[in-house]
């Protein structure tokens, strides 16, 4: 086993990297930015070595110090944790060249499954479905309105190199195809330099689903369910959880052996996930695939018992995993808030700065893998997620209740967070029913926050009744089961800075709320 792990990473990965590597009796050893040198990550490491700016252009991208900092210090093996150089081959590379483990899977395995384009090959190659379109790109635009036509309307614009939405058009009419050919084309050139498109099918409200995967150095690779993830802003997760709502066993075992079959025909080694969209039908079409651990891992692990930090160290160090597929059983309910430093009254516009007080929540089956502490400032040069909340329940609605309540429990000053977008996704009927797809959130927040005004009298329906009382109760429970008392809570979207501070003050005579 290796005895020094170096943390290519920061904020609550970094913290969550080094919880493990303490638990298997391995000095974790941090590398942190000028943005970064009181943070939390550096006080749980042993030791921790500045590598350079804040930007992480600058620190964190770059290999060679992140390299130089473990062999300074004696370490076997290096996580990257997830995005910066997580997805990087050049870091496996450098690594191997070094004769520094890299946690994490071959520099050739992320070349082929970590291109879209070389995965969705691969995908077809091994009898994965992908959704119906064009594999390689296209080049001229009456070919592809040729091949939207064989597909039938509605399709989606894809580029090649895109990502986060980017790039991405949907096209419901042969009439509008140049013109979304053109836009989305251009679009792409500009954002990633590569104009390359393909086309493919339009899923109408899909479900995005992904496959968690573990695979080791001795041919056992295994599937351990998978993640709900369809509520996303802005192509960015939100909410996340486990299982899906509208999983069978019967469509786990089909989603989980080919997300296998696709991880064996990678040479894929180290934990992994495989993103499918869902359709109504509950027909499931590959995606890509993530060559790293994710930031909603915690999902997966409370669900399935597992440390998935702890195999992938354990996989690295040449290990066996140390169960079958059978063995892998899930047990209730996971379900998780990606917490943000960021203003939801103001179109989610980052909030980093000094966070005056802290107290994270607890209680029963509650989980806060969070990288802050009261005092330190939320620097503004990353991004601003403070931590992940994590409830389990014995069941759904048991994971719900449990991730409401403690969220009434978040207690942070100075900042602005994203708990009362949360508090507002809970207690939205959709969300409750598991009517959730991947532009829910999206259709979601359009809608007002607050009801109409009642229309002139004589004109009001029974329907408008019903609604009005029932929101008239949502409030007054809300009044009621709020954990602070009720001149402290939720001030509506427009308050003034005074009555914030005098909120916060009147807190802070109330400890722990
Ligand atoms: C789609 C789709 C519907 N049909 N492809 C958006 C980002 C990219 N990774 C894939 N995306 C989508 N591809 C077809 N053929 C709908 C989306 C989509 C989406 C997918 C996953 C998570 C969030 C999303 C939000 C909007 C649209």
């Amino acid at each position: 086993m290796f005895k020094k792990i170096l943390i290519a990473n920061r904020g609550e990965i970094a913290v969550r990297i080094a919880r493990a590597c303490r638990e298997l009796g391995i000095a974790p050893v941090a590398v942190y930015s000028d943005a970064d040198r009181a943070s939390l990550h550096v006080r749980l490491a042993d030791e921790a070595y500045p590598i350079g700016p804040a930007p992480s252009r600058e620190s964190y991208l770059v290999i060679d110090k992140i390299i130089g900092a473990a062999r300074y210090s004696g370490c076997d093996a290096i996580h990257p944790g997830y995005g910066f150089l997580a997805e990087n081959p050049a870091i496996a590379r450098a690594c191997a060249e070094a004769g520094i483990t890299f946690i994490g899977p071959s520099a050739e395995a992320v070349e082929k499954l970590g291109s879209k384009t070389a995965a969705r090959k691969i995908a077809r190659e091994t009898g994965v479905p992908t959704v119906p379109g064009t594999l390689d790109p296209i080049e001229e635009t009456s070919a592809a309105i040729e091949t939207a036509r064989t597909i039938g309307y509605p399709v989606v614009l894809k580029a090649v190199a895109g990502g986060g939405g980017k790039g991405m058009r949907l096209v419901e009419r042969e009439e509008d195809f140049a013109g979304g050919w053109r836009d989305a084309s251009s679009e792409a050139l500009n954002a990633f330099g590569d104009g390359r498109m393909y086309l493919e099918k339009y899923l109408a409200r899909p479900r995005h689903i992904e496959i968690q995967i573990l695979a080791d150095h001795h041919g056992q690779t295994l599937y351990l369910g998978e993640r709900e993830c369809s509520v996303q802003r802005r192509h960015q997760k939100v909410i996340e959880e486990a299982p899906s709502p509208v999983m069978t066993p019967e469509l786990r075992r089909a989603m989980g052996e080919a997300a296998v079959g696709l991880a064996r025909a990678g040479g894929y080694v180290n934990a992994g996930t495989v993103e499918f969209l869902v359709d109504e039908a509950r027909n499931f079409y590959f995606l890509e695939m993530n060559t790293r651990l994710q930031v909603e891992h915690p999902v997966t692990e409370q669900v399935a018992s597992l440390d998935l930090v702890k195999l992938q160290i354990q996989i690295a160090a040449g290990g066996r995993i140390p169960f079958a597929q059978e063995d892998v059983t899930l047990r209730g309910h996971a379900m998780e808030c990606r917490i943000y430093a960021e203003d939801p009254d103001n179109n989610f516009f980052p909030s980093p700065g000094k966070i005056h007080e802290y107290r994270a929540p607890g209680g029963p089956a509650i989980r806060m893998d969070d990288g802050i502490y009261s005092g330190w400032t939320v620097p503004s040069e990353y991004d601003p997620m403070l931590g992940k909340l994590i409830a389990w329940g014995s069941d759904r609605a048991e994971a719900i209740a449990r991730l409401h309540r403690a969220l009434g429990e978040y207690y942070a000053t100075g900042i602005k967070t994203n708990v009362s977008l949360f508090e507002r996704i809970l207690a939205a009927k959709d969300f409750v029913e598991g009517k959730i797809y991947t532009q829910w959130l999206d259709d979601f927040l359009r809608k007002p926050a607050v009801a109409k005004p009642a229309p002139p009298a004589g004109s009001t329906t029974q329907e408008e009744i019903e609604t009005a009382a029932s929101i008239a109760v949502a409030l007054w429970h809300t009044s009621k089961s709020a954990a602070t008392p009720a001149s402290l809570a939720k001030a509506p979207a427009t308050e003034s800075r005074w009555k914030n501070e005098a909120r916060e003050e009147a807190a802070n005579r109330f400890p722990g709320r």
